[in-house]
């Protein structure tokens, strides 16, 4: 890997969370995909290590890094287990509205608790009728009096029921589209709000997926996010636009991990009476998987250096660095899984987790093709002369 400019607290950040990867999760990984739970445990040496604070400016508890500091943590997690990562992500992703809309009184509220890691976050758009159609979703929030009153409900939500706040995505005027949508600061335990269905999932097992519901939820007029109706789909695309880079590094450290299993056991399998690793046909195998990687983790990082530096118009790097590193994580897991041959088959071997958990990165925070439409619209915009 290259060094990628990283200062020594970026590097200091990334020696830590591997140290964390490997001596507190890659000895249970295994377990908790088969069981399909995330033990406090873990959220706790997160939280004690200081890394909900990343990407968090001071004045709200943060460390006040940015996005590269996300992607680095984010990637060296995913390394050993895509779906720990998935959790740990998923908080900034509930995170990022309230730290970009919020009000003053808003971030001084919430930021601090999430910063600590004593609260987790997620956020909440999608619906069984709405997913890549972001403006479409029917959960619908009227102003009685000084509150907000919240029905409909929410699915696939990452660390439903685990997450303590939630940024809700709600209709506030069904005749102005895009426009008539807002976002809500939820806390759990708020009367009405109630948990669903925990899903059973392919991949990312260690995370938490469940349904939210909600009836005659009532949210205080000061949780309206930003203080104004009508942003919540702005709020929607421009958290993306800072969260897909955490995806993109999600993938590419799936991808490192998958890469790192299949070159140890083509070192290690003897077939004809030689290491397989001797053969051409893997060696340029290994070579592209590690190309594909690299040139996906460099993407990576220099979106997120861009968004560090407050670049604008940054949704289509965003999009390209998921689309790239999610179809590279897919590849390479996959060609991991085929260089074990029969043995990557099996879950005693763990590099069928691998393919598993990358599956998600090509589905998540907008599939590839809503990826593919958000880079198309801008080159249209830009050259459709
Ligand atoms: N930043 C700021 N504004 C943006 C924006 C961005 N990144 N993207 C769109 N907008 C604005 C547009 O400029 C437009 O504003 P005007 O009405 O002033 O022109 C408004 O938002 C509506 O945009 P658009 O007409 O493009 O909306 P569409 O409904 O056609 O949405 C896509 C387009 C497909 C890009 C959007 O629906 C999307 O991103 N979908 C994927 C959602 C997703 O990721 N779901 C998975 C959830 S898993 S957590």
């Amino acid at each position: 890997m290259f060094d990628y400019g990283f200062t020594e607290e970026e590097k200091m950040i990334k020696d830590l969370c591997r140290q964390i990867a490997e001596e507190k999760i890659r000895p249970h990984s295994q377990e908790w995909d088969e069981k399909e739970e995330l033990p406090e445990n873990i959220l706790k040496t997160f939280a004690e290590s200081d890394l909900f604070s990343i990407c968090i400016p001071e004045q709200y508890g943060g460390m006040g890094g940015g996005l590269v500091d996300l992607c680095i943590a984010t990637e060296e997690i995913s390394r050993i287990d895509g779906g720990v990562a998935a959790s740990y992500a998923a908080s900034f992703l509930g995170m990022f509205p309230i730290l970009l809309f919020g009000t003053e009184e808003q971030k001084k509220k919430y930021l601090p608790e999430i910063a600590s890691g004593k609260k987790l976050a997620a956020f909440a758009l999608t619906e069984p009728e709405a997913g890549s159609d972001a403006a479409a979703v029917t959960t619908r929030a009227e102003k009685k009096g000084d509150k907000y009153i919240l029905n409909g409900l929410k699915h696939f939500i990452t660390n439903g029921g685990d997450a303590e706040i939630y940024t809700i995505i709600a209709l506030t005027n069904k005749n102005k589209g895009p426009r008539g949508i807002s976002a809500f600061i939820v806390e759990k335990g708020t009367k009405g709000f109630s948990f669903g269905k925990k899903e059973e999932k392919l991949g990312i097992r260690a995370s938490s997926t469940r349904e939210l519901i909600f009836e005659d939820m009532q949210v205080p007029k000061e949780n309206l996010l930003g203080g104004k109706e009508g942003s919540g789909f702005i709020v929607t695309m421009r958290t993306f636009d800072q969260s897909r880079p955490g995806v993109a590094a999600q993938a590419v450290g799936i991808a490192q991990g998958a890469l790192e299993l299949a070159v140890s056991y083509a070192h290690n399998r003897m077939q004809f009476g030689q290491k397989i690793s001797s053969f051409q046909g893997i060696q340029w195998m290994l070579a592209d998987m590690a190309a594909k990687t690299e040139a996906a983790r460099a993407l990576v990082y220099s979106v997120a250096r861009a968004v560090d530096r407050g670049e604008k118009n940054i949704g289509p790097a965003s999009a390209a660095a998921k689309l790239i590193a999610s179809d590279t994580a897919m590849q390479v897991a996959t060609d991991a899984v085929q260089i074990f041959g029969g043995y990557g088959y099996m879950k005693d071997y763990p590099v069928e987790k691998f393919m598993r958990d990358a599956k998600i990165t090509q589905i998540y925070e907008g599939t590839n093709q809503i990826q593919k439409i958000v880079i198309a619209l801008d080159l249209i915009k830009r050259y459709g002369k």
